[in-house]
């Protein structure tokens, strides 16, 4: 048809997902209006353009696992001879105010560039009115519709909050932590997701009296060795961890603390006192007021994501309405997977092209206080998929040179190669804990995307010396049952 509609493209969502869309497409030459709008957090929270990862996710997070870190440095300093002597502590309102500031600088780079490239923007919420038509409610309650050729949802997720009383009221979740007013004192986290795991480390590493309360096990759907093994090393570094325990209320005390009462493994009730309580029980995406249903795009209700076609991925139901980024059902919940999903559909849109984002062998990090860097399957999801004869696990043990002088624990610090076993033996995960895990697994993800086997692993020179060489060094499988731990 040759309906001549308001734009090209209306994204609703300027997350890292939506605003990455809507660039490419205007530099490609489409007409695009983006929409974004942030509801307040139960507590009161609220912030700029960018979305989650800009304001309340990956930046504030890491600016933060950095500080906690510096604060580590410091101690570590002494041993090297640096007259350090007063024990660090952190200032927590320097420290929000900083990272507040580098976060509203980030909001203010996405208006000019969003300018720059001449995309128009509203700070409005929008919903889906007919197919083609976006109702457009501004932040101030003004109302209009504008039509559009294509529609992009990019509205992402929220927090989500355990049913139990007094959990909305009293509890905070990570759209507030990086702005919290006070410092949060002695602190629970609930949940055991990484942003959860990240959340509780960064904290214990600041100075905070931190307990972690897990109902079943950490990080599900990362791989279950590394997964315990991060969060030894967080016991080992002070966290403590309430396991196999699920809250049941929230109340307030005179004194202004929370009390918290749960029960364990075992039905027997407890209760504890925090000044913060932190929910990090998983997120539900921004869906449910989008109109879904109206215009007939597909949803799980369980989750509130959008289903994809198998092969057109970003595609719903409605051939030129798509989702991207964490609203997408079965894809990582992921920065760098939402705009890179973003970009390719901007293309294919609007330069004809064919490629389609490509969600396997997604390498991602925890930056818990020893990180974890993980790229392909795990352990459990190879001997599952190929079964127990098929595969190959090469690991190590080591302990990193900067470790040594001031005597750290090196426990923890451990590497994985899941491989298939014939032939050169692909290698089809790969797992790093220990320092800078994210720098290091970044080039071997591309590698691995590339189909590096455990051949070309091992012939590969290593850089010396660094924690990344043990990954070429790897020999010890652990089928042979031998000591995986490096030596010399
Ligand atoms: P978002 O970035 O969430 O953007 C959606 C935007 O749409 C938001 O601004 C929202 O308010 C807005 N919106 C919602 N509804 C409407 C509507 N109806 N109309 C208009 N606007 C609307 N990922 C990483 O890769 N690395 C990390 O280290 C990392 N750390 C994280 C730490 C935490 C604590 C959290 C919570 C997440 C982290 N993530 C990380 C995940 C990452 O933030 C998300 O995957 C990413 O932001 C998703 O992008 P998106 O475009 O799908 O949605
Ligand atoms: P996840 O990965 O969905 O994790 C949610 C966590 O919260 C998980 O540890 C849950 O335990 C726990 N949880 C959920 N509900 C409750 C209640 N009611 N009480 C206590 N604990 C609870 O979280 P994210 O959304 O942060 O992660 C999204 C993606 O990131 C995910 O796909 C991962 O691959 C990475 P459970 O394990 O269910 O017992």
């Amino acid at each position: 048809s040759t309906v001549q509609h308001d734009y090209d493209l209306v994204v609703v969502g300027g997350g890292s997902g939506g605003l990455a869309c809507s660039k490419e497409a205007a530099q490609l030459g489409a007409r695009v209006l983006v929409l974004d709008y942030v509801d307040p957090s139960p507590q009161g929270s609220r912030w700029g353009l960018g979305g989650c990862c800009v304001n309340v996710g990956c930046i504030p997070k890491k600016l933060m696992h950095h500080a906690a870190l510096l604060g580590h440095a410091v101690q570590d300093s002494k041993k090297y001879g640096w007259n350090a002597h007063v024990d660090p502590t952190i200032d927590w309102t320097t420290l929000t105010t900083v990272v507040q500031q580098h976060v509203k600088s980030l909001n203010w780079g996405h208006r000019v560039q969003l300018k720059d490239k001449q995309v128009d923007y509203q700070n409005a919420k929008g919903s889906l009115l007919d197919p083609h038509t976006v109702r457009v409610v501004s932040a101030n309650g003004k109302e209009k519709t504008v039509t559009a050729s294509n529609i992009v949802l990019a509205v992402g997720g929220r927090p989500k909050y355990p049913d139990i009383p007094g959990a909305m009221e009293h509890a905070i979740t990570s759209d507030d932590l990086f702005m919290l007013e006070k410092p949060p004192g002695k602190t629970l986290v609930i949940g055991a997701s990484y942003v959860s795991l990240e959340c509780a480390g960064f904290l214990t590493g600041l100075g905070f009296d931190t307990t972690v309360m897990i109902r079943s096990i950490p990080l599900r759907g990362f791989d279950r060795q590394m997964a315990d093994l991060v969060t030894d090393h967080m016991e080992g570094s002070g966290t403590r961890f309430l396991r196999q325990h699920v809250p049941s209320a929230i109340d307030k005390t005179d004194s202004g603390q929370l009390q918290v009462t749960w029960r364990d493994g075992s039905g027997q009730e407890g209760q504890g006192t925090f000044d913060t309580v932190m929910m990090a029980v998983g997120r539900f995406a921004n869906t449910g007021t989008l109109g879904l249903d109206t215009v007939g795009v597909e949803w799980y209700s369980e989750s509130g994501k959008v289903i994809g076609r198998e092969e057109n991925p970003e595609q719903s139901s409605v051939p030129h309405i798509f989702a991207i980024g964490d609203i997408l059902h079965g894809r990582p919940e992921l920065t760098p997977v939402a705009i890179k999903a973003g970009r390719l559909l901007a293309h294919r849109l609007f330069a004809a092209t064919r490629e389609h984002m490509d969600y396997d062998k997604v390498p991602t990090t925890v930056f818990t206080p020893l990180e974890y860097g993980s790229v392909g399957l795990s352990e459990e999801a190879a001997l599952e998929r190929f079964g127990p004869d098929q595969v190959e696990i090469y690991h190590a043990f080591y302990k990193p040179l900067e470790y040594y002088i001031p005597e750290r624990d090196a426990s923890q610090c451990y590497i994985k190669a899941v491989c298939k076993r014939d032939g050169d033996q692909e290698i089809v995960g790969l797992h790093f804990l220990g320092p800078n895990a994210g720098e290091v697994t970044q080039g071997f993800a591309v590698a691995l995307r590339s189909g590096l086997t455990y051949q070309q692993l091992a012939s590969s020179v290593g850089i010396h010396p660094t924690c990344a060489e043990e990954v070429v060094k790897m020999g010890i499988t652990k089928r042979s049952g031998l000591d995986p731990t490096v030596t010399g």
